[in-house]
């Protein structure tokens, strides 16, 4: 079978759909690109000595692993040049990062979480890029923070690289999903699935339970409902995955079906879970609806959600539609 490469795809998805002008596709081949540069950096590990704590911490007080402040830099030097960017967001910047003088402005408006599930990083588990491209609002003369604040519903691309056995990158620009496997030995992405559909039926779910004290009533209503199996009012078996990296267990909802959770939690009730809206849940929520599966934070769709803050974290419930509509419903009563 004759695969074709990124760019084809992009200027043959324009063609059919007039939703990837040449701007965005050269936005999204340098993020590739810089994907595909982490992902080498990802493989060589200990090698080039790329595992352990950096020694910082992000906004977010979490302590940032080496891995995550290169992927930063590598996405930060990549896109900066282009002439496509206005300014770029981060998971691990405080905050944005406007394109600098030297170079010219551009349209669009890139954030990322350069490399999700760092607690993977050093046991050599899989691990990810998400990252979410925004228009920047009109008449947009010096980028703010304010302009980025716009509901996920306004993306016009969005994807993540999954750095595993194999590196590949899942993309939407809002006409179905399609996956790219990276050739190495090419040095090219090549298209290897195309129009990914979520398959509705399912029995398989993915929480950290080590968290179920600390839940609402609807997620433990939902969760003990799924773990009583035959002997519940579901009436079959379900299995539980956790990998800990969002990206990677998405990734498992888009191959086989399954809901993937991170609810808000009594432990601090003005952070309502841990993802961030704008660099995890977004991104995600995009391609999970435009693979035909759903994803809310229980009680409104995600992609609805007016941003308030650059970091704001949201709860998340996405994957095979039914599951998620019965576990919002849940909330909803
Ligand atoms: P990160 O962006 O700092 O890596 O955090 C996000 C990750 C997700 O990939 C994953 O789903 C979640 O954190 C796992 O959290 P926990 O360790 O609480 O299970
Ligand atoms: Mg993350």
């Amino acid at each position: 079978m004759k695969r074709i490469g990124l760019t084809q795809f992009l200027v043959e998805e324009h063609r059919q759909h007039g939703n990837v002008p040449s701007e965005l596709r050269l936005l999204l081949e340098v993020v590739a690109r810089a994907c595909k540069s982490i992902g080498h950096a990802v493989g060589k590990g200990a090698l080039a000595g790329v595992l352990g704590s950096a020694g910082s911490e992000n906004v977010q007080g979490e302590v940032q692993k080496k891995l995550d402040v290169i992927s930063n830099e590598i996405l930060l030097e990549a896109n900066e040049w282009g002439g496509h960017l206005a300014a770029m967001a981060s998971e691990e910047m405080e905050t944005i990062h406007p394109i600098p003088n030297r170079y010219p402005m551009g349209e669009y408006l890139l954030l990322f979480d350069p490399l999700d599930g760092s607690s993977n990083i050093d046991v050599n588990s899989s691990i990810g890029t998400i990252f979410s491209v925004l228009k920047a609002p009109e008449g947009m003369s010096t980028p703010t923070e304010q302009d980025f604040l716009q509901p996920g519903a306004k993306q016009v691309a969005a994807g993540y690289a999954l750095y595993g056995p194999q590196t590949i990158l899942v993309l939407t620009c809002g006409h179905g999903v399609s996956c790219f496997t990276l050739d190495r030995e090419m040095g090219a992405w090549k298209l290897t699935a195309r129009d990914i559909k979520i398959p509705n039926e399912t029995r398989e779910f993915a929480i950290n339970t080590s968290n179920a004290r600390h839940w609402y009533p609807p997620v433990s209503r939902y969760i003990n409902e799924l773990v009583a199996g035959t002997t519940g009012p579901r009436d079959k078996d379900f299995n539980m995955r956790w990998i800990a990296s969002m990206v990677t267990d998405v990734h498992r909802v888009l191959s086989r079906g399954g809901i993937f959770m991170y609810p808000a939690d009594k432990r601090e009730p003005d952070k309502p879970g841990k993802l961030r809206l704008m660099y995890e849940a977004n991104p995600i929520a995009f391609i999970v609806e435009q693979a035909g599966g759903a994803a809310t934070n229980g009680h409104q769709r995600i992609l609805d959600v007016q941003p308030e803050k650059l970091h704001q974290r949201v709860a998340v419930f996405l994957g095979s539609k039914d599951e998620v509509e019965r576990v919002t419903s849940y909330h909803l009563e």
